[in-house]
């Protein structure tokens, strides 16, 4: 008899930190879309854990491409697949948000103006984990990394997250969505219902990286859950062009920023003064999101409770 771990897809024995939301995020995607894929992974933390020669933990077809053309590599195989009349296997890229948002970015965007028929998976753990903490277009304003560092001159990374949905939205593609490992159903949801899909689909999901943010590993779930609950990352998705939001955070719901900010090394040098030049960010894309989604945006909300 099987035990329940041996059942999982990505196996038991890969070496990522204990408590690694990343590793969490791959167990719980490759459970949701079974054993019909073939997966494409880009040089990072998760290819590095789980595929050491001879070892690995993959228990379905795997191939590593380079950092750079995980989307191509896909393109690639999804069109000899349906070439050869295989059209039921899931072509997946599972990458980082180095490789998704920065150095293989062009062939993502060239693989989605093609709508290739592909499933692009980012592990969002906002920040080059691999080799040693440095700063990617995902990494939040503010943050401390070895390239971003708190000093003197400078107080973390200047700029703010690339809106990566966004972007893969104005592609034109049947179907973006913003996912967090906090809410395992979400995952599970919109990785099937975008399996069901075809052409490129792109889903984010978030999943932060103990190590590189600066907390105990036991905190990975309760730090995710508060990007959401904070409106540091919003959850959404657009399918066919039309945002839907996914989890509200209303202003009577949502917490402060600073109880995400605050369980993180990384923010550790801030103010009051960054706290709230945060808050006022964060609520800034929210209220953005909900024009997006056709919903009320704070001020709405204010004046229809005033009534
Ligand atoms: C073209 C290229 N540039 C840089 C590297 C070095 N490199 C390997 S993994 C990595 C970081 C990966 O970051 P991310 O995609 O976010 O994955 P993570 O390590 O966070 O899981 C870098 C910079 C490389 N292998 N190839
Ligand atoms: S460094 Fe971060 S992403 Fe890499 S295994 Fe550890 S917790 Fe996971
Ligand atoms: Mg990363």
């Amino acid at each position: 008899m099987s035990t329940q771990s041996e059942m999982h897809l990505y196996a038991p024995g890969h070496s990522g930190c204990p408590g690694c939301a990343p590793s969490l995020t791959l167990i719980t995607v490759l459970d949701a879309l079974g054993k019909d894929i073939i997966v494409v992974n880009a040089t990072g933390c998760m290819e590095i854990n789980s595929s050491q020669y001879p070892n690995s933990a993959w228990r379905v077809p795997y191939i590593h491409s380079l950092f750079e053309n995980a989307a191509a590599v896909a393109s690639g195989i999804s069109a000899a697949l349906r070439a050869k009349g295989n059209d039921h296997t899931t072509v997946v890229v599972i990458a980082g948000d180095g490789a998704t948002y920065d150095i293989g970015f062009g062939a993502l965007s060239g693989m989605m103006e093609r709508n290739d028929d592909v499933l692009y998976i980012c592990y969002d753990n906002e920040l080059y984990a691999n080799t040693g903490v440095q700063k990617s277009g995902a990494t939040p304003f503010g943050a401390n990394t070895n390239t971003t560092q708190v000093g003197s001159k400078h107080r973390g990374k200047e700029g703010d997250r690339k809106a990566l949905i966004e972007i893969a939205a104005a592609h034109g593609i049947p179907y973006a969505a913003q996912s967090n490992i906090a809410f395992i159903h979400d995952v599970r949801a919109k990785v099937k219902k975008a399996q069901g899909m075809r052409g490129s689909r792109v889903i984010n999901i978030f999943a932060p990286c103990a190590l590189g943010a600066g907390f105990d590993g036991s905190q990975s779930i309760k730090v995710a859950r508060l990007a959401a609950q904070t409106r540091m990352c919003p959850m959404f998705e657009v399918e066919n062009g039309e945002y839907k939001l996914s989890v509200n955070v209303a202003p009577a719901q949502k917490k402060p920023v600073l109880e995400y900010l605050s369980l993180q090394q990384r923010f550790k040098h801030f103010t009051p003064d960054d706290v709230s030049k945060v808050q006022m960010k964060a609520d800034k894309y929210w209220n953005h999101l909900m024009k997006l989604c056709g919903l009320p945006t704070d001020e709405q909300v204010a004046a229809q409770e005033k009534k």
